[in-house]
């Protein structure tokens, strides 16, 4: 039998930890065959309400869940993790100016940069979830230099993810039949969810639906999709992100399948002309743990122009936090 990881999970008494958990814990995340150690991080205040999420994962009995540690302090939760998902972050309130927000979320995870490079293992796989996941990936990422910068990653799956499900509801096709479609930049409005290279049964997506469709419809709706969950929910999405954060971890973890690719947020590395050291959605294949930009895609110019304009925002949102002394 395998030795347990360890598994951090900030922002762990929230609605999407109230998913997530359990998830890993049932081994949905690193398969049903590894144990594992939540290692779980929450501010002060909601260590009651942990208390009782780690009640309730207790009382499933999960057999991969060796061990759960709980604390208000990301020396103790980052201790040794081998993988380090950063749920927890600050909303954007009413009136809030995105430097306001930045600001705020810096506060959150400059020190946990800090700490995933005092006492994270080498190795430690980040995934940042908490908005603007991006900018905050980098701003980590900027406070770990002992770390490969590689291991910053934000979350653009569940972008990803709605993309493939309104495609399948369009199509009438199932979500297993669409294959290669990107989520390209941030998590933001300005995403760009791309079907240039993407198929729905091994043919082109692009001969299966309208181009205005496509164009006018299909990519804010998937760009908005969020607004929509909160305005039939009250909540944002929860359960979702918690999947789509099993599903970026999976992958990178134990790889995609053959000929298959994905959507991560990534440092860029100048593929596709995107500024380096963005942290943008490309498409990526995982192998042994590793993740690697797909190249040689095609771009068009409808393509390059909504590449570039997500691009611009997370330049935006770096210049911001550079002038905070953030990253
Ligand atoms: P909740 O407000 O339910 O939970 C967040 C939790 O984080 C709270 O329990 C809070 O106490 C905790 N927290 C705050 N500061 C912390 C800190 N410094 N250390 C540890 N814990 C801290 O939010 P939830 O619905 O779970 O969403 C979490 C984050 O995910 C939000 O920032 C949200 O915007 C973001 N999302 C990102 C998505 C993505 O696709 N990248 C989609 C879903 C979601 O909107």
């Amino acid at each position: 039998t395998k030795q347990p990881v360890r598994v951090a999970v900030t922002g762990a008494a929230g609605q999407i930890g109230y998913s997530l958990l359990f998830r890993i814990a049932s081994g949905d995340m690193l398969g049903k065959d590894q144990p594992v150690i939540l290692q779980l991080l929450e501010i002060t205040p909601a260590l009651k309400a942990l208390n009782g999420v780690v009640m309730e994962l207790r009382d499933c009995a999960f057999p991969l869940l060796a061990d759960i540690v709980t604390s208000d302090d990301p020396m103790v939760a980052f201790k040794d993790a081998d993988y380090a998902l950063l749920v927890g972050a600050m909303p954007r309130k009413a009136g809030m100016e995105r430097g306001d927000l930045l600001g705020a979320n810096g506060g959150i995870f400059k020190p946990q940069g800090e700490a995933l490079n005092a006492v994270a293992s080498r190795d430690v796989k980040v995934l940042v979830v908490g908005n603007p996941a991006n900018t905050n990936a980098l701003i980590a990422q900027q406070n770990a230099p002992d770390l490969d910068a590689g291991q910053f990653t934000a979350m653009v799956r569940l972008d990803h993810n709605r993309a493939i499900s309104q495609l399948a509801e369009k199509t009438g096709k199932p979500v297993s039949s669409i294959k290669n479609l990107t989520i390209w930049g941030n998590h933001s409005s300005t995403q760009y969810p791309d079907l240039s290279q993407a198929t729905v049964d091994g043919q082109p997506a692009l001969d299966q639906v309208d181009r205005d469709w496509y164009e006018n419809s299909y990519i804010s709706t998937v760009a908005k999709r969020g607004a929509a969950i909160i305005e039939a929910r009250g909540l944002s999405s929860a359960a979702s992100a918690a999947s789509a954060a099993i599903d970026h971890m999976r992958d990178w973890a134990l790889g995609t399948p053959e000929g298959e690719w994905v959507s991560m947020g990534i440092p860029s590395d100048g593929s596709y002309g995107i500024p380096e050291g963005l942290i943008y959605g490309f498409p990526v294949t995982c192998k042994n743990g590793k993740y690697e930009i797909v190249q040689g895609l095609p771009v068009s110019d409808f393509s390059r122009g909504k590449m570039d304009a997500t691009a611009q925002e997370l330049t935006e949102e770096r210049d911001e936090v550079r002038k905070l002394g953030l990253v």
